[in-house]
């Protein structure tokens, strides 16, 4: 018995010097002092001993196990030392390499020109006013003097949520409401996306975005219209440039006017960019219909004003010559990127 036990000591020393990781540590320890393992084995044919034997082979196993035991753990502890020091050289941070690179984003070319916009106007005094992007009916169509039977109002053409709210067609509702609000004057302009049911195509799309002006005080004309829009016109598209102011109808302003301005490409000669007019249609304006400065709170014979509306995308388009309204929905950095 004894030799047996001086063994499998042994052998376990062997098997724990070769052990060069905590998993096969755990092996030997298993191996030797597990449920069904060696020393355990021993100690259950204790029962096979002479009695009077039993207290010194008994003594024998429990110093065997002990020693074991304490090797076993000094080994684990040297083991996961050496563990730790591998893990600390491996993450080791070298702080003298360059830093790796953030990709950062773009600023998209609507955020450009719409930031544009607004830098000219608020130059000449006015607020930017925001609003809710689902309307009533009442502000996207009635105030605005759109009667019932108007095709703007077709579903074909308006995304209705119920008979009486819908996604709004034009950031015009804002207007509406700051009017209705009775603070005068009013010099804003109203930014914002808009919603109307047309197929995706180069030049369309569903939802785009607006940005509307509208002037009221005493004594506003045609003339402040003209004189403000030619200050813009030449403020985002350069100093020469001019505009034509052409005879229009929309139903919330009289009279009303579509506004080119001079090709910024040929500078008028007429060329592919203007397909050979010389001119490019920019926004629409007027001044306000005297029924819709009524149905907003304010006296017509008192107060007159402007207001223009001009398509935001139209304005990215043309200013940084892209030939594809998609292109400004889909986000590619490489396309972004270049603005
Ligand atoms: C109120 C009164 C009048 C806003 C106006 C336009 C002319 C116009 C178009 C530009 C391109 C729409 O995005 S587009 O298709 N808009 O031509 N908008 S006058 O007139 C108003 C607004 C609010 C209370």
């Amino acid at each position: 018995m004894k030799e047996k036990l001086q063994e499998i000591k042994e052998q376990a020393m062997k098997r724990i010097l070769e052990a060069d990781n905590l998993d096969k540590l755990n092996d030997v320890r298993i191996a030797f002092l597990g449920k069904k393992g060696e020393l355990t084995a021993v100690l259950k044919s204790m029962k096979n001993v002479d009695p009077k034997e039993r207290p010194m082979v008994g003594q024998m196993v429990n110093e065997a196990r002990e020693s074991i035991e304490k090797f076993l753990d000094d080994t684990k502890k040297k083991l996961e030392n050496k563990a730790r020091e591998i893990q600390m050289e491996r993450e080791v941070i070298d702080v003298t390499l360059p830093a790796r690179k953030n990709p950062v984003g773009h600023r998209h070319p609507n955020a450009i020109a719409q930031e544009e916009v607004e830098r000219i106007f608020i130059g000449m005094g006015y607020e930017v006013i925001e609003g809710p992007e689902i309307e009533y009916d009442e502000y996207n169509f009635e105030k605005l003097n759109i009667p019932a039977n108007h095709p703007a109002k077709d579903e074909q053409d308006t995304f209705y949520i119920t008979k009486d709210i819908l996604l709004r067609t034009q950031t015009s509702p804002v207007q509406a409401r700051v009017m209705e609000q009775g603070k005068l004057p009013i010099r804003m302009i109203s930014p914002g996306r808009v919603f109307r049911s047309d197929e995706v195509d180069a030049t369309h799309s569903p939802s785009f975005h607006q940005i509307e002006g509208l002037v009221i005080d005493k004594n506003i004309t045609f003339a402040d219209l003209k004189g403000t829009l030619g200050e813009f016109a030449r403020q985002l598209f350069g100093e020469g440039t001019k505009t034509k102011f052409r005879p229009h109808h929309f139903p919330f302003t009289e009279p009303s006017a579509e506004v080119d301005v001079s090709c910024f490409k040929c500078g008028g000669k007429g060329c592919r960019f203007c397909k050979g007019s010389g001119w490019i249609e920019i926004l629409g304006c007027g001044m306000v219909h005297p029924h819709v400065l009524e149905m907003c709170g304010i006296d017509p014979e008192e107060y007159t004003g402007f207001a223009f509306g001009v398509g935001l995308e139209r304005i990215a388009l043309l200013k940084y010559e892209i030939d594809d309204m998609r292109l400004l929905y889909e986000n590619d950095y490489r396309f972004l990127k270049q603005f």
